[in-house]
């Protein structure tokens, strides 16, 4: 099968951008305040809305009197859902991802019946002014009967009590299992030992600096809505908003994703409140806007991981991994986020094999409602939580066969001849050298060295630990094909527009988001470089459903190798037009032509050349084009890979541990990671340095609480505590450079890796660190109190 060349990019290397660590273009408007983000648009007679949020967990609605804020000055009109259920549109949030028995019970923009979850949205005030809507959400007086409720995902299934949704007397949204269980049992039997760990992996909030917003401007003239708002994937939300929630077609809606401050996940899904938005404007026939308030945002954005797992592992006395058996009970949530179901099914269990060659690995999920705000992909979603689970369970498995966790690990890693390597958990990683990595990182501590010393400080009382962490990923969410098998309701593709105007100079158009990754710098980079142009040359537009037709966004770490292979090969096209036109100005044929510096230069002939920003030229005024070529110089392209990118690596944290206390030092941090072929090494490294802080925000810090009545306790900054730069140690980034052999720049993903490797290295270290006192495994977040307590022979 022609696969296209991977490795090196194709273009000359002229522009000398593919690859160079230059800097941001983006950066200096974002920080200067000239960026626009959805709250900075004001529209003409734009009104504010604000929603009325349940305050029970779980409940009846009684009633909702909503007669004394559509009273109050400044208010416009009060909705509850009852109105827009009479309103006749379809008003369903669809989830976007179907499962094997999947139980999918109604979710509505505004709940009508019972609420089931603290922050369920159940009126929306429009008023002239923020503070008026805000106002007078304390006039709406609504008359609940609470029900008993759940927030943990095993009690949910196990204990007896009223179902989040009589469809699912159990609870169970689904019960999903991958690999092969009788394979799984027979290695276990046969294994000289088998170590196993019970662990939890805590509910985490997003926390993107900018709260979630919208914007609505419905059209009566022409029954179209623009709707701006803060989303990782415009076209994704044109599709969900579209059939199943407002019941207008594609055409009619488009949506504008402006400067977006962050997502990590939070942006990715279509929530009840951008469509109670949009609805509004349909309602009213005059601008809305919506605005989350930070707190709103600690209540609403989707959580992350919640997961309840039990995992095994089986070895023979040399090391040798037999196998792996995990069975996990995932929180989803009160309602099916879009990708909730896919998350904690495929995304977990398909990394259950790590870097290492396992023979049988079987896992079942139990997906369960609970009455908590719903669980979805948070950076790193499912593979995280898979990576965090194998890696411990080598932790573990060394500890019981005496085996030092380094030489365990090395013992069973996937080979470099072996790729493209087939997982007994079903992906097919596409290359890796994970030992050379993985030696690099050691190497960066001096490993043995510094167990030596780790020895000697533990006669002094000093307990320092070492963790490692490696890890492999499946990123770039696609293909279309694979994808709508496992059950995705939409494609995996991505798509681009690369357009020459008659000066000479390029857009890109990306369905893609960016939320910070860097886009406009690293997309600029790879079309310069195919075209042979500078980055100046080139201009990047994303997040307009209007102006870029299709896409599918950003998540999954899928840009760089889904976005930026579509650009790549766009751009290839376009330059392909360009030396015919070249071949027939210079009366050649276009095997003569050679392309250097943007220049199509007749072989043994240098000084006969045309430079691609003339023929761009030439391409517009259409008067000596070869015969029967259109004018105009653009591609519109499609590109569908052929699998998922695996990127990988090591990563090591040297932690000190005060019993006294159980403080926490991290003394050193390095990661070495492989993306393949790095566009932007500066940007790729401000990836790894935020990816490690969130990573070790979850091992040491982050988690949300629910309090015995159902109530988030973690819904302020103050509450909620996520890293600050102090607590953080100066990162060492490393890379090796495995090109990915499906994609056509060589790249893979990187935006997810660090948070993946972090949260298990660091979890790894204060175990390690532990070891005297007999602690085999913590559950995160490691607070000083857990750890102290470890020590004290309390777990
Ligand atoms: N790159 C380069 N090279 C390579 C790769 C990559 O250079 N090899 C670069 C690119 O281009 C960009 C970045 O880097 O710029 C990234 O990329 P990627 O990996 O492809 O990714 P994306 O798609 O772009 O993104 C996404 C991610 C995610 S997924 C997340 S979470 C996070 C990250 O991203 N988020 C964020 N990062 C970040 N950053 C920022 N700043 N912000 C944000 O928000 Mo999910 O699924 O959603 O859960």
């Amino acid at each position: 099968e022609a696969t296209e060349s991977a490795t090196e990019p194709d273009g000359d290397g002229s522009g000398g951008t593919f690859g160079s660590a230059i800097k941001r273009g983006e950066d200096v408007p974002l920080l200067t305040g000239d960026g626009e983000y959805t709250d900075d648009i004001s529209l003409r007679g734009m009104t504010h809305l604000a929603i009325c949020r349940s305050d029970h967990a779980h409940a009846r609605i009684e009633s909702i009197d909503t007669s004394d804020a559509a009273a109050m000055d400044g208010v416009i009109a009060v909705y509850t859902g009852e109105d827009v259920v009479e309103s006749g549109v379809p008003n369903t949030i669809p989830t976007a991802w179907d499962l094997p028995g999947l139980v999918q019970p109604q979710y509505r923009m505004l709940a009508t019946d019972k609420v089931r979850y603290e922050g369920t949205g159940i009126a929306a005030v429009i008023a002239e002014t923020p503070h008026a809507a805000h106002d007078a959400l304390e006039r709406i007086t609504v008359e609940y009967e609470p029900l008993e409720h759940v927030t943990d995902p095993v009690e949910a299934v196990e204990r007896d009590v009223p179902p989040v949704h009589d469809e699912a007397a159990d609870n169970v949204a689904f019960d999903f299992e991958l690999g092969e269980v009788d394979a799984t049992d027979e290695a276990f039997a046969d294994a000289d030992r088998v170590a196993s760990v019970d662990l939890r992996q805590p509910r985490i909030i997003p926390n993107a600096m900018e709260p979630r917003a919208a914007l609505a401007d419905w059209e009566n003239a022409t029954g179209k809505l623009r709707l701006w708002m803060t989303s990782q994937n415009p076209h994704l939300h044109r599709m969900l908003l579209s059939a199943g929630t407002l019941g207008l077609p594609e055409n009619k809606i488009q949506v504008i994703a402006p400067e977006v401050g962050g997502g990590f996940g939070s942006k990715i899904y279509h929530y009840p409140d951008e469509a109670v938005t949009a609805w509004c404007s349909m309602q009213l026939g005059r601008p809305v806007k919506w605005q989350a308030t930070r707190s709103e945002s600690y209540l609403t954005d989707c959580h992350g991981r919640d997961h309840v797992t039990t995992g095994e592992i089986a070895l023979d006395d040399d090391g040798t991994i037999r196998g792996v058996r995990v069975e996990t009970h995932a929180g989803l949530g009160a309602q099916l986020s879009q990708f909730g179901t896919a998350t904690p099914s495929y995304l977990y269990t398909t990394v259950l094999s790590g870097q290492y060659t396992i023979p049988a690995i079987h896992c079942r999920v139990i997906g369960a409602f609970t009455n908590t705000t719903p669980v979805d992909a948070y950076r790193g979603a499912g593979r995280a939580e898979g990576i965090y689970v194998i890696e411990r369970l080598v932790d573990v498995g060394a500890r019981e066969l005496g085996i030092d966790p380094a030489e365990l690990r090395r013992r069973n890693l996937v080979p470099p001849d072996e790729f493209p390597y087939e997982s007994a958990a079903a992906l097919v990683y596409d290359s890796g050298e994970y030992e050379r990595a993985m030696d690099l990182a050691l190497d960066h501590i001096d490993y043995d060295e510094l167990r030596e010393r780790q020895r000697e400080l533990r006669d002094e009382d000093r307990y320092i630990g070492i963790g490692i962490g490696n890890f492999v990923e499946s990123a770039g969410l696609s293909p279309s094909g694979l994808a709508g098998d496992l059950g995705a309701q939409a494609g995996g593709w991505e798509s681009s527009i690369v357009r020459f105007d008659s000066t000479g100079s390029v857009t890109v158009l990306a369905g893609t988001a960016d939320q910070g990754q860097g886009h406009r710098t690293t997309y600029a980079q790879i079309a310069a470089e195919e075209l042979g142009l500078s980055v100046d040359d080139v201009d990047v537009v994303e997040g307009d459903t209007d102006r870029i037709p299709q896409g599918m966004g950003t998540y999954g770490s899928r840009s760089a190798s889904v976005g930026g292979g579509s650009i790549a090969r766009g751009a290839r096209e376009v330059r392909e037009k360009a030396r015919r036109i070249a071949a027939h100005q210079l009366e050649t044929s276009v095997d003569d032509l050679e392309f250097e510096d943007g220049e199509f230069r007749v072989t043994g002939a240098p000084d006969r050349s045309l430079h691609i920003q003339t023929i761009a030229h030439e391409a517009y005024l259409g008067h000596d084009l070869p015969e029967g070529m259109d004018p105009g110089l653009e591609e519109t392209n499609f590109y569908d890979p052929e699998n998922f990118t695996y990127p990988f690596g090591t990563h090591v944290a040297v932690v000190e541990v005060d019993p006294e206390t159980g403080e926490i030092e991290i003394e050193r941090y390095i990661a070495v990671d492989d993306c393949g072929e790095i566009i932007n090494p500066m940007i790729v490294e401000g990836q790894v340095h935020g990816g490690i802080a969130q990573g070790i925000g979850a091992a040491l810090y982050e988690g949300a609480v629910y309090d015995d009545n159902g109530h988030l306790q973690t819904r302020r900054m103050d509450e909620y505590a996520v890293p600050h730069s102090t607590q953080l140690p100066e990162f060492k980034t490393d890379n090796t450079v495995t090109p990915s052999p499906h994609n056509p720049i060589g790249v893979k993903g990187v935006g997810e890796s660090a948070t993946i490797a972090a949260t298990p290295t660091m979890v790894s270290a204060v175990v390690d660190a532990l070891e005297p006192f007999g602690v085999d495994h913590l559950d995160m977040p490691l607070t000083p109190e857990s750890v102290w307590r470890a020590t004290e022979g309390d777990q």
